[in-house]
This record gives C-alpha cells, sequence and structure tokens, in this order.
C-alpha cells in the first residue's frame, strides 16, 4: 500500500482549529462477477488490496459461473481499498467474496461496518437477492448500484426496485463500476443514504 503504517505513539498531529477525518468501513457486496474488485480497485486511492486466484476445474460443479463463463479469477479472500469522499470523510471500502462458498467471510467481513453496497448485474439480477436479504435482516443501511454491463437489459431504476423488492428508502444507482467518478457517485449516495438512516433512528422514526 501506498499509506505508510503510523506509529501508534506519535499519533499524526491534527493542525490547530482543523478536525480529525472520520473513517468509516463500508462492504462492497453481491454475486459473483459483479463488479467488486473492479469497483474497489478504480475508486481507491491507495494501491487496492486484491485476493485474486485462478477459477480452474477444481471448481466445475462448485462454483456458479453462469452468464460470466469468460472470467478467469474469483476473489477468495476480500479486496480493500480507500476513498476520501469529502475533507474529513474517509471510506474503507471491503470488498466481498461472490461465490457461495465464501459466504461465512461475510459476517467477520462487515462487522463494525456503517453500511454496504450491494452490486447487480442486469443480466444476472437475482443473483442480488442474497446480498439483498443479508443486508436487510442485519438491518444495514444499503444501496444498490446496478452495474450496466454493454450487452445488458437497460433497466429503470424503479424496474430495479421493484425486481429486487426494495424498500422505499433504499436508493438504487445506475453505474459503470469501471469508471472512478460513477463508483464515487454510488458511495457518495450511499453516504448519504446512512446519514438519513441514523437521523430518522434518532428521532425514533423506524427505518423502512
Ligand atoms: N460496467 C461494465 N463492466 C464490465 C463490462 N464488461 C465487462 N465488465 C467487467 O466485469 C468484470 C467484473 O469482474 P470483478 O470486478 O472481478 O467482479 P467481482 O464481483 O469482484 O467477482 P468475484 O469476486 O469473482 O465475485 C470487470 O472485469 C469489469 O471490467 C461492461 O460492459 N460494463
Ligand atoms: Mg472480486
Amino acid at each position: 500500500m501506498d499509506s505508510k503504517p503510523s506509529d501508534p505513539a506519535t499519533p499524526a498531529a491534527v493542525p490547530a482549529g482543523a478536525v480529525a477525518p472520520v473513517a468509516v468501513k463500508i462492504l462492497v457486496a453481491g454475486g459473483f462477477g459483479v463488479g467488486k474488485t473492479t469497483l474497489v480497485g478504480a475508486v481507491s486511492e491507495i494501491r487496492p488490496l486484491q485476493t485474486e486466484e485462478l477459477l480452474t476445474d477444481q471448481g466445475v460443479g462448485v462454483d456458479d459461473t453462469e452468464g460470466v463463463e469468460q472470467k478467469t479469477t474469483t476473489t477468495v479472500a476480500m479486496d480493500f481499498g480507500r476513498i476520501t469522499i469529502r475533507d474529513g470523510l474517509v471510506l474503507y471500502l471491503f470488498g466481498t467474496p461472490g461465490q457461495d462458498r465464501f459466504w461465512f467471510m461475510w459476517d467477520e467481513l462487515s462487522y463494525g461496518a456503517l453500511g454496504a453496497v450491494v452490486l447487480a448485474d442486469t443480466r444476472r439480477l437475482a443473483d442480488s437477492f442474497p446480498a439483498v436479504d443479508y443486508f436487510e435482516n442485519r438491518r444495514l443501511p444499503f444501496v444498490v448500484g446496478v452495474n450496466c454491463f454493454d450487452d445488458g437489459y437497460d433497466y429503470t431504476g424503479d424496474e430495479i426496485r421493484e425486481a429486487l423488492d426494495l424498500g422505499g428508502g433504499t436508493p438504487v444507482v445506475l453505474c459503470d463500476v469501471r469508471d472512478r467518478a460513477s463508483g464515487k457517485d454510488v458511495l457518495t449516495a450511499l453516504m448519504r443514504h446512512v446519514l438519513a438512516v441514523h437521523r430518522k433512528e434518532s428521532r425514533g422514526v423506524p427505518a423502512g
């Protein structure tokens, strides 16, 4: 990574009058091959940590690669990156593995997270159901980022909302995960949503 490890004995000095940045943990989740690793890599301001391994014959019958047969690697542990959304707000991004056999890692990875991006591929929308269910059940605020593949159908946000049976407040953002600005828009939408949910909860309004 490009960042230097900080020495816990000598914390970085914050100039007088300045506010120390707030660091927030965010998950980037979704089914196999939807673009999680690509998103973290595209937006990260440090060299992203990636744990890609080749998909081999050993995975036949175990890993579901339907619809993304041309994919040659898969994430086997996690992705990690960092982005400063604006002065004073730093997001630490943790990308989940997409294959079902790595589901057991999601609980570990989501520990302490403030929110999540669920990426969806319009050619395989049903693959996003488990991730949507996962965050709804844990009441962790999330946005759905629809990675618009060139050969995918052009759904509207409302069609995606209906297809995924999303609660009214959950934002849907169309994006291209290969594009930094587009990925940043998804993360900005997530932070707005997280703030709105926390404000509602602090007023005693149930999040919807
Ligand atoms: N937005 C977009 N991405 C595309 C398109 N065609 C291919 N991609 C690619 O889709 C791939 C997604 O791969 P990854 O980022 O590895 O997906 P992942 O969700 O991390 O995959 P796993 O970790 O294996 O679950 C990337 O290589 C993208 O560049 C397209 O038309 N539009
Ligand atoms: Mg990946």
